[in-house]
């Protein structure tokens, strides 16, 4: 039997002016209130050293980079590390990576509870534009400063339970749950920043946005018999908001814990893992059930083709 206390630490703002040491300090801060509550790992959120900064129009790549990780762990988020090992909590957090060869990533890295790295993701899919938007409220500027991720959809035995991680707005795409359903996964974490409007439709507000993310990560929670985590940062990031709704979610789909803040706040459930074992052999065991031979245009097609 394998149970786990997860947390949730979602992020309140983090302003452009913001160091990574302050923001180090607030996620340590959340590692040892969850540790104290018996926590054994812990979720934050996407690109969490630093601001969401793909919203600014950056035309100097020296100024860009400034953005980006070139190691991970390095001097500013040693300290989690040390304390993550100290009090034996595994966490997964994400940040943007800059690596030897120059290649630029949406990142996040798994640990196990003595702060070891065992597993990285790179964001597979992008949102927004890679040119400055003159028909859009603010700028979204993802594909201009990653590459997609190289690296697929993998999941590592951590600490007893299969994990799987995906980033933002992966969640809303059913592809990104099911590659990892398909290698038994238990539990997938997916940090995010999600503008609390649209860029491009006014009149799409905050509760739009927060249904969405909750439908995304119960529907991929039931659909691949998994717990899964969602972690945002959120409130008003240099006068943009970001949604909160960090949730925990069970196999079943539904919703075991919930943020009710746009700060820095922790959300915490105890996690059976067995309890993934029973959709994963009735309702969705995929090798019973699925019709691969119907689904070759998942893979061979990318966009809508309509042909009637
Ligand atoms: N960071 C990130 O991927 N954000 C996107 C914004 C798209 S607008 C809904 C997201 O999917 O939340």
């Amino acid at each position: 039997m394998t149970r786990m206390i997860i947390a949730g630490a979602q992020l309140g703002a983090i302003q452009k002016a913001d160091s990574r040491q302050a923001v180090v300090a607030r996620m340590i801060d959340l590692m040892e209130q969850a540790a104290a509550r018996g926590a054994e790992m812990i979720v934050y959120p996407e690109l969490a050293l630093t601001t969401f900064f793909p919203r600014w129009y950056m035309p100097d790549w020296n100024e860009v980079d400034t953005w980006f990780e070139r190691e991970m762990p390095n001097g500013a988020t040693q300290p989690l590390f040390d304390r993550a090992r100290e009090l034996g909590v595994a966490m997964t957090f994400g940040y943007a990576e800059l690596t030897p060869e120059g290649r630029h990533f949406n990142t996040s890295i798994l640990t196990n509870r003595k702060g070891e790295i065992v597993g990285k993701y790179r964001k597979v899919h992008l949102p927004g534009h890679d040119e400055y938007d003159t028909t859009r409220a603010f700028q979204h500027l993802e594909k201009r400063y990653f590459e997609p991720g190289d690296l697929g959809f993998n999941v590592w035995r951590n600490e007893g339970v299969i994990m799987g991680m995906a980033i933002c707005n992966d969640r809303r795409w059913p592809e990104t749950y099911r590659c990892m359903g398909l290698q038994g996964v238990e539990l997938i974490t997916i940090g995010y920043n999600t503008p609390a409007v649209n860029s491009q439709m006014s009149a799409e507000g905050l509760e739009k946005r927060l249904f969405h993310s909750d439908l995304s990560l119960q529907s991929g929670a039931y659909q691949n018999a998994t717990y899964v985590v969602g972690v945002a940062k959120a409130g008003v990031e240099d006068g943009h908001p970001l949604i909160g709704g960090s949730i925990i979610v069970d196999p079943d789909g539904f919703v075991l814990a919930r943020a009710e803040t746009e700060e820095d706040e922790l959300i915490l459930a105890d996690c059976d893992f067995d309890k993934c074992a029973f959709g994963k052999s009735t309702i969705f065991d995929f090798a019973r059930h699925r019709r691969i031979e119907h689904y070759g245009r998942i893979t061979s097609q990318t966009g809508a083709i309509i042909d009637v």
